[in-house]
């Protein structure tokens, strides 16, 4: 059991050793428009100060003069500058990981594993900087050439929420340095300090390995800001982490002025366990995605559609294993779920579940509020199970909160279809020793998510993949695979050496 959450002060030098130790000047950011909190007491660290929008325009503008060097910087010399950002990454670990802990309240092993998510995206983006490769295609006409060459795009604005602070930055950022483009960053109000902190370390990659000044800058600030950056006609493209609400804002905005997004918006990811699953495992995964990150990925498990002969089974385990989850302090080792990230999610979780109670539901487990004698100003609760009998209005919603509803079936085109009758499509998943399920969840008129796992929960992917989802999630795809076509311009070229005119399509203009 924990029992204690450090001192306000502890967390508040851990976050100005880290910081001071990756160079940041603290002192520079100094302010009143923003408070850095810290989820792990609730307590303010420190005021900053905040960009205005002539400021973010300043920034793109700095990164559009940045972006016409960086352009014409061969691809794979551009790879050398994220190969010492990975570098430096590694040297700095630990302090980006105290600084996660700091303002999302991750535990230790999930904060280490967020920067080692950058650090593996770096590696990826300094292979890929040597594989930015076109096709040649087969000209019809003799003579010629039909090729795509990928140019740099140009500024990429990038938001990103607090629950991943540092690694989506990172999928994005690394990928598009090595695509040629430069990069604003927006980051979550809630977690100024580590974009501060990585921004810090990319600068000194750049003077490192003599690349242009400014090719990431950090605007800090409320949802103006944001706005500003998509707002922007030198933006190119907006890659934009978070909710479904403000993708529904962004979307339409950028595509009035012809600007490309990539937005990776809500989750309501669900997993089906089958009769024939192993159930150890599938309880293991299943509490390491729901419970995980206190609820608080856009991945996290947030429905378990379990076949009615083993749902009984199912959720003894599990509510037994949620009894026992370590909920506390996120810098003490045996803590494995940290704080909500603030009051307003708590009153949200509190919310959702009241509802689901109404609308039929009975909690099993969790819910309640954790530590409030020794951390008052802090939301540590303990991850809630809800057995639903049908998929109900609040099932179908995504409460940012470590909140599992299970739902049963009795046959799997049944699941399939519970499974995909929400507004939402990034992950999913099925437990399963029978591979005929397994293929019928992967087929074409199976899971409707950009993700689609087996024996696998649906948090926790690697970076080699394509990230991302369908539906309202928003359809973008960041991270591994071919995602860096995203941050790209193609152009089909046409090459004619054979000294003639000769017309496509057999047109003859001859006179
Ligand atoms: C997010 O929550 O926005 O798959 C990203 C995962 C992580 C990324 C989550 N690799 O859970």
């Amino acid at each position: 059991m924990v029992t204690e959450v450090s001192s306000t002060d502890d967390v508040r030098a851990k976050a100005e050793n880290a910081l001071a130790r990756c160079g940041v000047e603290l002192g520079a950011f100094k302010g009143d428009a923003i408070t850095a909190r810290t989820p792990v007491t609730g307590a303010a660290l420190f005021g900053l100060r905040a960009d205005t929008p002539a400021d973010v325009d300043r920034a793109v503008e700095a990164a559009q003069a940045a972006f016409l060097d960086w352009r014409t910087t061969p691809a794979p010399a551009r790879g050398a500058l994220v190969k010492r950002f990975g570098e430096l990454l590694t040297e700095h670990k630990q302090d980006l990981a105290d600084l996660v802990t700091v303002e999302a309240g991750k535990i230790r092993s999930e904060a280490l594993g967020e920067v080692q998510e950058m650090i593996d995206i770096c590696d990826f983006a300094v292979g890929l900087s040597r594989q930015l490769y076109g096709r040649t295609m087969p000209s019809e006409r003799p003579g010629h050439r039909l090729m795509e060459t990928w140019h740099p795009l140009g500024v990429v604005g990038v938001i990103s929420a607090f629950n991943f602070p540092v690694a989506v930055w990172a999928w994005n950022a690394t990928v598009a340095l090595v695509c040629g483009d430069t990069v604003v960053w927006k980051p979550s109000e809630l977690t100024p300090l580590t974009a501060l902190a990585c921004t810090a370390l990319l600068d000194r990659a750049c003077t490192e390995t003599g690349a242009p000044a400014h090719l990431n800058q950090v605007v800090l600030g409320a949802s103006e800001i944001g706005e500003r950056l998509v707002d922007s006609p030198l933006v190119p493209l907006i890659s934009a982490t978070g909710s479904t609400r403000m993708g529904r804002a962004v979307g339409p905005r950028v595509a009035a002025r012809f600007g490309r997004s990539i937005l990776e918006l809500g989750g309501n990811n669900a997993a089906v366990v089958t009769p024939s699953a192993d159930l150890a495992l599938t309880v293991n995964a299943a509490v390491f995605a729901a419970a995980g990150t206190a609820g608080q990925r856009c991945t996290t498990l947030r429905r378990l559609i379990v076949h009615a002969d083993i749902a009984d089974t199912v959720v003894e385990q599990l509510t037994a294993a949620y009894r026992r989850l370590p909920i506390g302090d996120p810098f003490q080792d045996a803590t494995l779920v940290g704080p909500l990230v603030n009051e307003a999610s708590y009153d949200r979780m509190r919310a959702s579940l009241a509802r689901a109670v109404e609308e039929g539901g009975t909690l099993c487990v969790g819910g309640e509020r954790q530590l409030s004698d020794v951390a008052p100003d802090s939301f540590y609760v303990r991850p809630a199970i809800v057995r639903m009998p049908e998929q109900t209005a609040v099932v179908r919603e995504e409460t940012f909160a470590p909140i599992l509803y299970v739902l049963t079936y009795r046959d799997l085109g049944e699941a399939i279809r519970l499974h995909n009758d929400v507004p939402q499509g990034l992950s999913s998943g099925i437990f399963t020793a029978d591979q005929s399920e397994a293929e019928r969840f992967l087929a074409a008129d199976g899971a409707d998510c950009g993700i689609v796992n087996v024996n696998i929960g649906t948090s926790g992917a690697e970076i080699g993949g394509a990230f991302g989802g369908e539906k309202e999630t928003g359809g973008g795809r960041e991270s591994g695979s071919d995602a860096w076509r995203a941050y790209m311009r193609r152009a089909t070229n046409t090459v004619n050496y054979s000294g003639q005119v000769a017309l496509a399509q057999g047109v003859d203009f001859s006179r």
